[in-house]
């Protein structure tokens, strides 16, 4: 080749060079393309990822060559089976159960079981998924995982109630253990299934340990965890207001749902001083402007199994609306607190603009990312203060952990010891998260905070532990 032509080449302008994708969008493309049809799942890992952008893009060569965010984003185990029980009619019923074992680098993987028609492997990814950042953020040894099935608890007789679980439990007993993997309740998961299924472990594998938490007080529960989820959320909720110099006593609050997370985040925020007027089920909700009588509910609820239309007809206070007539929510109600305990995106842009335009000043979540990526966001650029689940609702999954030290140590400790520990670690969660927001720059940003709170100890420990 002449001198000649090669100036001319040189001369030649440069082909502009594509500007080099950041590394975090270029996972979450990857997620995307790679897990078709589980938006949930893709809300989920958007939102964690976007939030590290400061730690990821301060050290991102290495971050990619270490491939750090594949390895977190993938499973480290999911595991789909048949679930085939007989009903009441003698008809074979077949559900599917799953179990994803998302990441053990910080202690077994642990989370619920969530039973609903609505169950698939991209809901269980987003819970297992958020589970991995809850758990570290609680600073116990716990790693991140869920599971579930699509079979439909209500309307079922207490036997096929127990024909299912067993059949469930039949087949995940082969992957589960007190030192490897530990469910526990979830939506359509309470003390009653937790009992069935660990009958079930024990008459299979011959251990009785402490393989699940949740369970009932005379077989290794532990006092306070039926409450600590929804007690969990009031004490970082005060907290949280503390800390801005506000208090929550005196505040009306908005709560959806009305099981077991919304049931003990409206007794703690009554005893907080707190009003809360609403709740609700999957058909409808109710406004109750004296505040919702909690023993009612929990009779209604826990006693009956029945639906909140029971609870309008036994409380001249309360006004019941039904969800699929009227197309209302709770969240048109004017409160300062809005606190959505049912399931995840129920709680969109619409509902968001409500809550503002009637001067909501915080939303607290009891729920899985019950809030919208777009309502998040707009709560955000409104200045209300926002908690996300896997801070506000890790009280539940703490109080599992401290379940699992009892079982260790053979011995249960009083409500009152499991409570103080509970109260202790939210508001050591909410000061970690708020400290990790302004580190970086992101002050009062309670969702940057606790995504990279929870990220970094993970990431610490799978980085000793070699590339697995
Ligand atoms: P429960 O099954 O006890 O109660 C769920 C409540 O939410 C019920 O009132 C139910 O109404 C309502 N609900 C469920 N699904 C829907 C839906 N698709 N649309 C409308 N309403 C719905 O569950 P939990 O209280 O245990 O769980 C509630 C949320 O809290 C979930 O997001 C769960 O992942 C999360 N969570 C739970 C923890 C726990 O310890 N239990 C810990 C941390 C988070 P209906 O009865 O009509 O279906
Ligand atoms: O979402 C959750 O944190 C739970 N359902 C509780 C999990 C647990 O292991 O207690």
């Amino acid at each position: 080749m002449s001198n000649a032509k090669k100036t001319t080449t040189a001369k030649k302008a440069a082909p502009k060079k594509a500007a080099k994708k950041s590394y975090v969008d270029e996972v979450i493309e990857l997620v995307i393309s790679q897990n078709p049809s589980e938006p949930e799942f893709h809300q989920a890992v958007k939102e964690v990822l976007n939030s590290l952008r400061p730690v990821v893009e301060a050290n991102e060569e290495k971050f990619r060559r270490d491939a750090v965010l594949e390895r977190i984003v993938n499973p480290e185990r999911q595991i789909k089976f048949r679930v085939p029980w007989v009903d009441d009619n003698g008809q074979v019923q077949v559900n599917t159960g799953y179990r994803v074992q998302f990441n053990s680098a910080i202690g077994p993987y642990k989370g619920g079981i969530r039973l609903h028609p609505s169950v698939n492997l991209g809901i269980i990814k987003f819970l297992g998924f958020e589970q991995i950042f809850k758990n570290s953020l609680t600073g116990l040894p716990i790693g991140g995982g869920k599971g579930g099935s699509d079979f439909d608890p209500k309307g079922k007789s207490d036997r096929e109630i127990m024909a299912f679980c067993q059949s469930f439990m039949t087949e995940l007993c082969k992957y589960i253990g007190a030192d490897t993997d530990v469910p526990a309740g979830d939506i359509g998961t309470g003390a009653r299934e937790i009992g069935f299924m660990f009958g079930q472990y024990k008459r299979i594998r011959g251990v009785f340990e402490g393989v699940l938490t949740g369970k009932g007080l005379s077989y290794g529960g532990s006092l306070a965890r039926t409450q600590a989820t929804g007690y969990g959320l009031l004490y970082m909720t005060e907290e949280m207001l503390k800390s801005n110099g506000k208090k929550l006593k005196g505040k009306t609050c908005a709560v959806s749902g009305s099981g077991n997370v919304a049931i003990y985040a409206i007794e703690k925020a009554i005893q907080l001083g707190a009003k809360p007027v609403t709740c609700s089920d999957s058909t409808g909700w109710i406004y109750d402007p004296e505040g919702i009588d909690v023993d009612l509910l929990k009779e209604v609820k826990e006693v009956n199994r029945a639906r909140l239309t029971e609870y309008a007809a036994k409380r001249p206070s309360a006004q019941y609306h039904d969800k699929a007539k009227e197309g209302t929510n709770q969240w048109e109600i004017k409160v300062d607190i809005a606190l959505p305990c049912a399931t995840q995106n129920e709680l969109n842009i619409d509902d968001a603009k409500k809550l503002v335009a009637n001067g909501v000043m915080a939303v607290c979540e009891g729920a899985n990312m019950p809030t919208t990526l777009e309502a998040t966001e707009y709560f955000q650029k409104k200045k209300v203060y926002f908690v996300p689940g896997k801070a506000a609702n890790a009280g539940g999954v703490a109080t599992s952990a401290l379940e699992m030290s009892q079982n260790s140590e053979r011995l249960s400790w009083s409500f009152e010891e499991v409570d103080a520990k509970l109260k202790g670690i939210m508001v050591n969660i909410f000061h970690n998260l708020d400290n990790a927001a302004r580190k970086y720059g992101f002050d009062g940003n309670y969702v940057v905070g606790a995504n990279i709170a929870g990220f970094e100890k993970v990431v610490d420990a799978m980085n000793a532990q070699g590339i697995v």
